[in-house]
């Protein structure tokens, strides 16, 4: 019996009511879903994955679905909740998933930032870092977009604590990226990594720590537009697509430039809508809207991943 026909899709939600959607989901479909616990926050909150896999007892390539590393663009989270429920229930009747399932693992991490989201939720709506502490300044928190190590500490990322972007003391100091890493690299098979921010509707590859090419920037900027073009098919939504560094600005130490750098192929960042009416402030009557044509961008996206 279905657990959570309650939980209404349409609106933003407590960490905590979205930890149990995420636990009722699992329940529903035991032999697909499951809640995985990898790691806690800078103030001791739980980091939940939902790891959707169809193998039993192998470990299949997977992909990482990660979500909220940005606490203030809550339209990150929402949508990937809405993921997490999709993937279950059109497993076994939309061919696409059903048959990425069939071949791999997807890890979905719809609060990567625990402790920020609280606090937009509490105190202050707009805040996108960690909340850390930094000893010798009163400022708090560094930016989980800045903190991986890749080129960590080099371009568009601040050595000032009380930056929007400051890096952290270094590499994986903040405990909610260096629990993904440490995830990911004792799995060892992930082919994908996708990162959902806003906003500006922008679907980028790497780098962005350089304007070099990466080796399959080719590849990528293919299966991106395929993707920008699915997404687009649903109700019209334009995105752009490029590499980060030259479609948004220079930013080192971010999430997929470091997965790209470990041998995870298909990585690529989501700014979702829309393209500055209400920004971070995205009215919740346009979650699903966002969501259900989102969700085609990544279907493409894992569906490259799974024939290659
Ligand atoms: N934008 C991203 C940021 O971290 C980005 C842009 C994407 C940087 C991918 C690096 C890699 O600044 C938002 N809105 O957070
Ligand atoms: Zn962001």
């Amino acid at each position: 019996e279905r657990s959570s026909n309650n939980f209404n899709y349409g609106a933003y939600h407590s960490l905590e009511a979205i930890y149990h959607e995420m636990d009722n989901i699992a329940a529903d479909f035991p032999d697909l879903a499951r809640r995985v616990k990898i790691g806690h926050s800078f103030e001791n909150r739980p980091m939940y994955v939902l790891k959707f896999s169809t193998g039993k007892g192998v470990r299949r390539p997977a992909v990482w679905l990660n979500a909220g590393i940005h606490s203030r663009e809550w339209i990150s989270q929402a949508t990937a909740i809405w993921t997490a429920r999709k993937i279950v229930s059109d497993y076994q009747r939309d061919p696409a998933i059903t048959s990425i399932l069939e071949k791999m693992d997807i890890f979905l991490l719809p609060v990567a930032n625990p402790d920020g989201y609280v606090y937009t939720q509490t105190q202050n709506r707009l805040w996108r870092k960690t909340r850390s502490r930094n000893p010798g300044s009163s400022c708090i928190g560094a930016d989980p977009n800045r903190n991986w190590n890749a080129s960590f500490a080099g371009k568009g990322a601040s050595d000032n604590p009380c930056s929007e972007v400051y890096h952290g003391p270094h590499a994986n100091s903040e405990v909610e990226v260096k629990s993904v890493v440490d995830f990911i690299q004792k799995h060892g098979n992930f082919k994908g990594f996708i990162d959902l921010h806003s906003y500006s509707q922008l679907l980028m590859y790497p780098y962005g720590y350089s304007v070099k090419k990466a080796p399959d920037a080719e590849e990528l900027d293919k299966v991106a537009r395929l993707a920008a073009k699915a997404l687009a098919s649903v109700s019209g939504t334009e995105y752009q697509v490029g590499p980060t560094c030259t479609t948004v600005y220079p930013a080192s130490g971010s999430s997929i430039d470091w997965a790209y750098d470990n041998g995870i192929k298909f990585a690529f960042t989501f700014e979702l809508r829309d393209t500055g009416t209400y920004g971070f402030l995205l009215p919740a009557n346009q979650i699903i809207p966002t969501a259900e044509e989102t969700w085609l961008g990544l279907k493409t996206i894992m569906e490259h991943v799974r024939d290659n």
